[in-house]
């Protein structure tokens, strides 16, 4: 796996799943794989659980992790190519690169879309230039328009908590006061839509997503019906995909709250964190034995795991 973006980059998901059961099972018995490697972990924004489930994934395998925060601790980096370095970055992210990549043998970065140029965002601008110049592996972190270690780990904490063979999945936009990046929707709905679940996207009009993660998922404007006999509810806010980046909606109707996980199936509540609490979910829904945001999250450092160790595989 030279990076890993999508679905397709695992391969075989029920491979995936099971080799994710052996590293939970047993998370230091490939101690010696990553023995004298190193990966730097690279952040163009702010993070709780990635940064340190990377971290703690890396440390499983025996390898060192060191972090970067750009912005804060680097210098600040030029990201687009062909301009005129008259302004606030010193440095471009094309020295950055090689010089990154001659200093160790696997990368992860995170850089959120910036929301203002769809196109600079959905070409994945940032990561693909590390993929091109680092001449090392690279895995996503949250980049432009994916989120596949969040993806992964939800995929894994669905198969651990569901009783049926096929689950009723559905995904409901929900309210927030920022403008957020579809990364984290657009991931599930690819990992969703690869996976034997049956999967209901629901949100307001306007905020559909982009085609190409939606796939042939169905899409049902209707909250109340999309969460009906539901197993899961995945709550996440996005901004508007089609009007690039605005908000159009703060309808609090659609916060998760007992009202509508009441016509589920005695649903599981789950979200990628950070979370607004009575924001994007009431505090009973998330306080409930139902809520799965905390084995959710512990799955982030199994998911890196399985992907940094089939990357070392490789090398
Ligand atoms: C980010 C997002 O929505 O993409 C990160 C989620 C993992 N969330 C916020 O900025 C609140
Ligand atoms: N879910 C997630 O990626 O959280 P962080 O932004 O804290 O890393």
């Amino acid at each position: 796996m030279k990076s890993f973006l999508h679905v397709q980059d695992i391969g075989p998901l029920d491979a995936a799943l099971a080799e994710a059961a052996d590293v939970k099972r047993n998370p230091f018995a490939w101690k010696s794989l990553g023995k004298n490697k190193t990966i730097i972990l690279i952040f163009f924004n702010n993070s709780l659980r990635t940064r340190l489930s990377s971290q703690k994934a890396a440390l499983n395998l025996g390898m060192d992790p060191i972090v970067l925060n750009v912005n804060g601790d680097s210098w600040k980096l030029e990201t687009e190519m062909g301009v005129v370095m008259d302004g606030d970055s010193p440095e471009h992210l094309r020295e950055a690169i090689p010089v990154i990549g001659s200093y160790c043998d696997m990368i992860g970065v995170r850089s959120f879309a910036g929301l203002k140029d769809r196109d600079f965002d959905y070409n994945e601008t940032i990561i693909n230039q590390f993929i091109e110049y680092s001449g090392k592996p690279v895995i996503s972190l949250e980049s432009g328009t994916v989120h596949p270690c969040q993806a992964f780990a939800d995929l894994i904490t669905i198969r651990e908590h569901s009783l049926k063979k096929r689950p009723k999945v559905v995904m409901t936009w929900a309210p927030h006061p920022r403008a957020l990046p579809h990364a984290v929707p657009n991931s599930f709905a690819e990992w969703m839509n690869a996976a034997d679940v049956d999967f209901v996207i629901t949100h307001p009009e306007g905020y559909e997503l982009d085609p190409s993660f939606v796939g042939d998922a169905r899409v049902e404007y209707d909250q109340m019906k999309a969460f009906e006999g539901a197993d899961f509810v995945y709550a996440k806010n996005w901004s508007s995909y089609t009007h690039y980046g605005r908000i159009l909606s703060d309808d609090r109707t659609w916060t998760v709250s007992s009202r509508q996980m009441a016509v589920t199936d005695n649903a599981f509540f789950m979200h990628c964190l950070p979370v607004r609490r009575n924001m994007i979910v009431t505090d009973e829904v998330i306080d409930s034995p139902r809520s799965l945001v905390i084995p959710e999250a512990a799955n982030r450092v199994v998911s890196a795991q399985v992907v940094m160790k089939r990357m070392l595989e490789e090398i």
